[in-house]
């Protein structure tokens, strides 16, 4: 019998070892977990860590050529871009260049990247920073079907999509009349078509208000936020809705009939002070079919330059639930993360401010839009005390939620159910089932599979905002800290700390085989593909040139090619090799060029020869024992 130890059996053995350790505290009569033993409840976590730390490094640490279970997509913060993590190792396996340039793949330097990005009328990029915080993927049935992901830009109010087949940003769409975009999430279903079990739109919060329209006046204007929705195919944007109070994050039910907003900003203050005021602030639900309705029957208006519906949203047009397109839920100061649970039946909103999470019933949200409950604030079915500073909820799937506390370093697991019960008035309810405390100061986390039905319950990730002392100093800029963290048991286990360049925010971690990635790209995908050798040369059009290439390693089709000084070139090189993994790059020495070509794609550049002399184009990715000799020259006659 094979007796090597897999990742499935290290853990049940971690977990059988730990175990042990649990039975004996409680003997010894050190088990005293509820929710207001934090501080005993960690140290038992922290002694039990231990004891579990030598299998967690089996779980952990893949063994050469082994692969992980998990993906996960990361998001960049103000890095701008995408990452594909595998998990459980941790191992950051790709970036996904979205909003800023890249110099490694040529985002950002190739027409076709340059055209996704979005230029101004002299061909410069029309951005070159973002900052994006938060990634989701499309969904069906309830997981995730591996189409797409999107990743929002917080500064200049975009949402770019990712294709999941070829890992690539195809679509990056601006939001009019949006500053400060942070939360996004696809919806999973149409509210109205039951056939549509998939992903259609995705939701947009705007989270700064700003005079609308933002056209230099500002004296006696209003500030104002819009909630946004995109359309997932087209990336086009469908319709707005204005609001009061202002957008944080966002999330979907799974039938697909609500959309929900989390507002800090209900006091539409302008100072962090006025921001404050209230003791309560709110979660604001969509009703999207009514929305889609009112749009239909065309009311609404627009904003500015923008041709986009936006239909009114605030107070003073919904109080009669009958007819309203939206609803505010109160919830205590301030608060951060909405989340759906995998049961689909709650909204969970973290406090922030105010240490607890208030359980919001989506069954009941929708009675009251049928003038079946009489006040909203009826939905709220639990409102506990977790600790201090909660941001973000992720999920195992099996009753069990899981909060970062920012400001106790801590993640907080409670039971969803027990909550309801103590909030109802059984002070005997005991809600807070772990504590284990995180270094340092936690925002987003998500559990494997946490955002779909199929919430597995296996891991859990925790992106640390601050690592301190957990790796060797690197000078003033700090990476940040993922931890790890096996929720399989009652108890958690921290499995391992990662270093993460600056900034992930939001992260979602899916099962291996929900995705099918292609390794070579389409030809016929490319209109300027240049599909045989025989068809590369030099095209002249008084000063216009077009220069056709092909790589075939480890050799460029042309030898060499001519040029004139002053010539305005496009040159398109095809990579004609096929097989997987065999991709060249091309630098030109002096014009500032380099990008890649993967197997069968098709990129080209722009620019002027302006510069005479012979210039080495020269392959940039390692591809063949004669790499270093895959050159061609361009001469430039002067
Ligand atoms: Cu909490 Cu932008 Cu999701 Cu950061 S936000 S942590
Ligand atoms: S050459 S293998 Cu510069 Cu040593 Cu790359
Ligand atoms: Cu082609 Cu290196
Ligand atoms: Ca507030």
């Amino acid at each position: 019998q094979d007796q090597k130890p897999t990742t499935e059996n290290a853990l049940a053995m971690g977990r059988r070892k730990f175990m042990n350790t649990a039975a004996l505290a409680s003997l010894t009569g050190l088990v005293a977990c509820n929710n207001k033993s934090g501080a005993s409840a960690s140290a038992e976590a922290s002694g039990s860590a231990s004891a579990a730390a030598h299998s967690a490094a089996d779980v952990t640490h893949l063994k050469p050529g082994e692969l992980d279970t998990y993906y996960g997509l990361w998001s960049g913060g103000h890095s701008g871009d995408m990452r594909v993590l595998g998990l459980p190792s941790g191992r950051e396996i790709h970036r996904i260049p979205c909003f800023v340039p890249d110099a490694l793949v040529g985002w950002g330097i190739t027409n076709e990247s340059k055209k996704v990005m979005g230029t101004r009328p002299d061909g410069s990029l029309k951005y070159n920073v973002a900052d994006t915080h938060h990634t989701h993927a499309s969904y069906k049935d309830g997981n995730y079907d591996g189409r797409y992901a999107w990743i929002n830009d917080k500064i200049n109010a975009r949402v770019a999509r990712i294709r999941l087949d070829y890992f690539i940003c195809d679509k990056i769409t601006d939001l009019p009349n949006v500053q400060g975009f942070h939360g996004i999430f696809p919806d999973k279903a149409d509210p109205v078509d039951e056939k549509i079990n998939y992903t259609t739109r995705v939701f947009c919060g705007g989270e700064f208000s700003i005079p609308l329209p933002n056209a230099g006046i500002e004296d006696g204007s209003k500030y104002r936020s819009l909630f946004t929705c995109v359309d997932a195919e087209s990336m086009e944007v469908r319709w707005q809705v204005l609001i009061d109070g202002n957008c944080d994050l966002v999330a979907t039910s799974y039938d697909g009939k609500l959309a929900a907003t989390n507002q800090y900003n209900t006091e539409m203050g302008v100072h962090y002070e006025d921001m404050m005021a209230a003791e309560r602030d709110a979660c604001l639900f969509f009703n999207v079919a009514r929305i889609e309705a009112a749009v239909k029957a065309g009311k609404f208006k627009t904003i500015g330059d923008s041709k986009v519906p936006v239909v009114d949203g605030t107070h003073a047009a919904n109080s009669d639930p009958k007819t309203a397109l939206t609803a505010y839920v109160s919830v205590p100061k301030n608060p951060h993360g909405v989340n759906a649970s995998p049961d689909a039946k709650y909204f969970i909103c973290a406090g922030k401010l105010s240490p607890t999470a208030t359980v919001i019933e989506l069954a009941k949200v929708l009675d009251w839009f049928d003038g079946k409950l009489e006040k909203i604030d009826d939905a709220i079915v639990a409102e506990v005390e977790l600790g201090l500073g909660p941001l973000h909820t992720a999920f195992d799937g099996r009753g069990n939620a899981y909060t970062t506390l920012f400001l106790d370093s801590q993640v907080v697991k409670w039971n969803v159910d027990a909550a309801i019960k103590f909030h109802k008035g059984d002070k005997n309810a005991k809600y807070v089932v772990d504590r284990i405390d995180v270094q340092y100061q936690p925002g987003h986390l998500n559990a494997s599979q946490s955002e779909t039905r199929a919430a597995d319950g296996k891991y859990l990730a925790v992106g640390c905002k601050f690592s301190k002392d957990r790796f060797l100093p690197v000078g003033p800029l700090h990476p940040e800290n993922e931890q790890f963290i096996d929720i399989s048991g009652e108890k958690m286990v921290l499995l391992a700390d990662h270093p993460v360049r600056g900034e992930p925010h939001d992260f979602i971690i899916f099962k291996r085989d929900l995705l099918r990635p292609k390794q070579v790209y389409n030809l016929d995908d490319f209109p300027l593909a240049v599909k045989d050798p025989k068809e590369s040369g030099v095209f002249r059009n008084g000063k216009k040139v077009t220069v056709k290439l092909t790589s075939q390693a480890p050799a460029f089709s042309m030898r060499e090619f001519k040029l004139k000084k002053g010539d305005e070139v496009t040159l398109i090189l095809t990579n004609l090799d096929k097989i997987e993994d065999l991709t060249h790059g091309i630098a030109i020495p002096k014009y500032n060029v380099q990008f890649v070509v993967n197997p069968l794609e098709t990129a080209s550049v722009n620019f002027v020869a302006d510069k005479p002399g012979v210039f080495w184009l020269y392959c940039t990715n390692f591809c063949h024992a004669l790499h270093l000799e895959m050159r061609t020259r361009m001469i430039v006659e002067g």
